[in-house]
């Protein structure tokens, strides 16, 4: 079979970076919608969001606050939005819930296990935060366990993806995840075609090795055979070659701000669109076509972009 279009995902802000880290992480509704448009544009055929607090740039669980730049996103572009089911440290999984149910995206992240999530080693890395919230939750990340229990799956399964008609990006750390998601396929609480993100580089998950790479997309395609798509999401400095290598080998990719806030060694990115583009032009390079939204939604069997409630 001829290799397929890649699919950019541009993660546009999440929960792991915070705004001292960056100026160009986008924090207010206003910014979010921006740096989302112009990573469509740029090429990015999922835009995957988190919502923050406007004053302090902390996770935000609130439809409400996702509602401040959903319906902009949505009628400047045609890309396919992912609301986030991970959320931040600072929330309960029902917290974390609250905005996929109300605002029934096309997709949806579903993180496939629970782990540590360690945060605390960038506390080294700086000295002055602009806000006292930023160090301790960063600090906080050594005592924390990222829940996602056989029944929080299960229940995100039934109420985002039966309840809401929401597809999911199944959010894999470590070789245990797939066969977690296995389990949910062999109960027929999953069907294909599943889209897997394999993550690369987090403290608590697999390492970002190339080997670990080929290791997972094995064993995916070993469980899932036809009905897996994956893609990969390379934490930090390994975004744009594990990209890039995933791209070789027939995969897919993810960008954004939420999982660096580097475009190269040592040099923060401006845009979420200043990634986009570089990984674009990797798979120019690479004579690697990319996917449009349209091509995602016939791939991934999404419910249409006029089928959520924003
Ligand atoms: N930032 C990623 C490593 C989620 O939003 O569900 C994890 C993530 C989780 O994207
Ligand atoms: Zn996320």
């Amino acid at each position: 079979m001829p290799a397929r279009p890649a699919i950019i995902t541009c993660a546009v802000t999440g929960s792991i970076h915070t705004p001292s880290m960056s100026p160009h992480l986008p924090v207010t509704a206003e910014q979010i919608a921006r740096e989302a448009i112009e990573a469509a544009e740029a090429g990015a055929a999922i835009l995957h969001l988190h919502a923050r607090d406007e004053a302090d740039g902390r996770p935000e669980p609130n439809p409400d606050a996702f509602l401040k730049f959903l319906p902009e996103i949505k009628a400047k572009t045609d890309a396919v939005i992912n609301i986030s089911t991970g959320g931040g440290q600072n929330m309960t999984v029902d917290d974390r819930i609250r905005a996929a149910k109300r605002l029934q995206p096309e997709m949806c992240s579903l993180n496939m296990g629970s782990m540590n999530f360690g945060l605390f080693p960038i506390l080294d890395k700086r000295k002055e935060w602009a806000h006292a919230w930023e160090p301790a939750y960063l600090e906080s990340s050594r005592d924390f366990i990222f829940r996602n229990t056989f029944k929080d799956i299960e229940r995100i399964l039934k109420e985002v993806g039966d309840g809401c008609g929401a597809r999911f990006e199944f959010e894999c750390y470590d070789v245990g995840h797939l066969y977690n998601l296995a389990h949910f396929a062999d109960r027929k609480l999953v069907r294909g075609p599943l889209f897997v993100q394999f993550i690369f580089g987090i403290l608590g998950g697999i390492g970002p090795e190339t080997e670990n790479l080929v290791f997972m997309r094995q064993t995916a395609e070993r469980l899932f055979g036809d009905d897996v798509q994956w893609s990969v999401l390379g934490a930090g400095r390994h975004q744009m070659n594990l990209g890039a290598t995933a791209a070789t080998m027939g995969g897919n990719v993810r960008v954004g701000l939420e999982d660096s806030v580097y475009i190269a060694k040592g040099e923060l990115a401006t845009s979420n669109a200043q990634q986009v583009r570089k990984m674009r032009g990797i798979l120019k390079d690479l004579s690697i076509e990319i996917a449009r939204p349209e091509d995602v939604r016939e791939r991934l069997q999404l419910k249409g972009k006029g089928n959520t409630s924003f």
